[in-house]
């Protein structure tokens, strides 16, 4: 009770700060906040499991995968990556594969020969003369150019890879947010509806019964669309957690008070698991992640199952375009109703700028 109180308090104080620096988006900012704070009132309150249960029968028209489409999990005794399923992913295990394993590889046994050669050819038997020579200028000549040229080799690719995996989002991208609480996850979709789910751990006993991975299955996974682009962008409600898929190559830091942002495309339809990376309390080992990968149509689905919407329904494009009509105040002005699928805050704040 105490906790619950101290938690509303702090989040009301950050609402506040928020407020206090000013501006529309803040104050979108605190008012999520303020929603999230009564989710987790209500979480808090009422028994989590069935609510969520609640929450996955009130999907008519949408039926999860079962275990045979899961393609991303640990396996035992697996002492590499897991098998990639997005293009960064294929990239940075080619990487690995291709040039840095080989590189380590090939570097550890030519100076293992070297020290062997070493201690056989000239120990003191039999060579008790020793050489006196300190200098060859052309092995020095060598022994620096060659390894240089290694590791721009490696540099290439590497710098190559970031490039890939930091590429920002087209502007037409899904947006998810992924909110990480002690101890599971809320994703929110806000061009859609700004609809939120809450994925807790599955009970164990259920999970083995259902032919699913205990401590990785959850009651509500996270739906996401193949072959599109979706920006994902991570936060925290309380410490700081991390939201990681390894066969999806993505993991990113979710910081209380700040949103970080990153592209996921994943390719082909399936079930990734994943966990919260950054050690965040008691239960952070039971907060997992699981998207389900499913083709556009079967997407858009389960955003209708789930109460969300499609094609630019969205608050914020409703509160966004008489700011425009406002500002511009002209014929060109895009009415309310006709306000344009990608219309964002910071659009409207151009748009509103630029007249
Ligand atoms: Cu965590």
């Amino acid at each position: 009770m105490i906790l619950r109180n101290f938690s509303r308090f702090v989040l009301a104080g950050a609402a506040a700060a928020t407020l206090a620096m000013g501006g529309t988006v803040a104050a979108q900012d605190a008012a999520t906040e303020t929603e999230q704070a009564a989710t987790v009132e209500q979480a808090a309150g009422d028994a989590v499991p069935d609510s969520a249960t609640d929450a996955a029968e009130a999907a008519p028209g949408y039926e999860y995968m079962g275990p045979e489409m899961i393609k991303g999990q640990p396996e035992e005794w697996g002492w590499t990556f897991q098998p990639q399923h997005t293009d960064a992913g294929e990239q940075a295990l080619t990487l690995h594969n291709a040039i840095l394993m080989p590189v380590i590889v090939a570097i550890s046994l030519f100076v293992l020969v070297l020290l062997l050669l070493v201690i056989v050819k000239y120990r003191r038997g039999a060579n008790p003369k020793p050489s006196r020579t300190t200098h060859n200028t052309m092995l020095e000549v060598v022994w620096t150019i060659v390894p240089a040229l290694i590791l721009l080799g490696i540099a290439i690719p590497s710098i190559n890879l970031i490039r890939t995996q930091y590429k920002p989002a087209p502007a037409d991208a899904i947006t998810v947010k992924a909110t990480g609480w002690q101890w599971y996850w809320t994703y929110s979709f806000p061009d859609n509806g700004e609809f939120e789910i809450t994925s807790n751990m599955m009970d164990i006993d259920e999970a083995e019964a259902k032919g699913l991975p205990s401590h990785l299955a959850v009651d509500n996974r996270l739906v996401l669309p193949v072959g599109v682009p979706i920006r994902l962008q991570t936060t925290a409600a309380d410490v700081i957690h991390s939201f990681a898929i390894p066969s999806l190559w993505f993991k990113l830091d979710a910081v209380p008070g700040r949103i970080n942002e990153k592209v996921l495309t994943i390719n082909e339809p399936g079930i990734y698991y994943g966990q919260c990376s950054e050690l965040c309390g008691a239960r952070h080992g039971y907060m997992p992640i699981a998207i389900e990968a499913v083709p556009m149509e079967r997407w858009e689905q389960w955003v209708l199952s789930q109460g969300g919407s499609l094609g630019g329904d969205t608050a914020e494009s409703n509160e966004a375009a008489p700011l425009v009509a406002a500002a511009s105040a002209s014929e060109d002005a895009a009415p309310a109703g006709e306000a344009p699928i990608e219309t964002t805050s910071s659009d409207a704040a151009e748009a509103g700028a630029s007249n």
